[in-house]
């Protein structure tokens, strides 16, 4: 199989916005669990109303409904992946061995930055419900306000977890867990961490 890329990283590092630029260029499929869940959430599936509230915390999601929710998007062993935001944790590392990447090749990227810009960030982030295409209020707005570049709607929405307190929420449950992922890889030889506080354009 081609080799597919892990993308780990704190919330508003940029694995999305990296996810969709590389994907683009690529030929990559891009899955983010997060992304997935929301879908779920849109469509209020019984696994969207069970999730709902747990998001809206910045809390995590069990590991089974995020691995049994990525392992049925897995389709055919020529396509390369890129899976955005899991794992999160050491269990969700060794499930994703296991279960969808037994013998096959990857990488696991660590987007390492900053916490005061993560926040930042947060808080000028805006997302077209229609087409997934993220901007930045101060940093990389739309060519014109309130419409999407890519799919030209008007329904460019801030994300619930993205207030204030939630962001902070998000940031603990993150370091509480990050370093027994990155040292999974390490171990395994897979880590490459790259600097995500610059501009978009970089990992490219
Ligand atoms: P998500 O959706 O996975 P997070 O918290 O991991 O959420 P998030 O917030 O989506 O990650 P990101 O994708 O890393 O961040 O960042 P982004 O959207 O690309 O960029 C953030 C902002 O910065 C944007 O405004 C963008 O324009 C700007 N930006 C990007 N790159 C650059 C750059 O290079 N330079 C500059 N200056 N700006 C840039 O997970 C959400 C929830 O889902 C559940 C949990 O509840 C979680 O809280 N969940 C899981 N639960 C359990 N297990 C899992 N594996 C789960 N996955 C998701
Ligand atoms: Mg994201």
């Amino acid at each position: 199989m081609a080799q597919s890329l892990v993308f780990l990283g704190a919330p508003g590092s940029g694995k999305g916005t990296q996810s969709k630029l590389l994907s683009e260029e690529h030929g990559f499929k891009h899955l983010s669990t997060g992304d997935l869940l929301r879908e779920e959430i849109q469509k209020k599936s019984p696994l969207g109303q069970r999730v709902d509230d747990i998001m809206k915390q910045g809390k995590l999601v069990d590991d089974a409904t995020v691995i049994d929710l990525l392992a049925d998007r897995f389709q055919g062993k020529n396509q390369k992946y890129i899976i955005d935001g899991f794992p999160r944790n050491e269990d969700q590392a060794k499930l994703l061995d296991e279960r969808l990447f037994k013998g096959k090749g990857y990488a696991a990227v660590f987007f390492n930055m900053e916490t005061e810009e993560l926040v930042d960030r947060l808080s000028g982030r805006i997302t077209c419900r229609q087409c997934g295409a993220v901007y930045n209020l101060k940093t990389m707005p739309p060519a014109k306000t309130g419409v999407c570049d890519k799919c030209s709607s008007q329904d460019l929405y801030q994300r619930n977890d993205d207030k204030a307190e939630v962001v902070s929420e998000r940031l603990k449950i993150y370091e509480e867990n990050i370093r027994p992922v990155l040292r999974y890889y390490q171990n395994k030889g897979l880590l490459t961490i790259i600097d995500a506080g610059q501009e978009t354009s970089t990992l490219r």
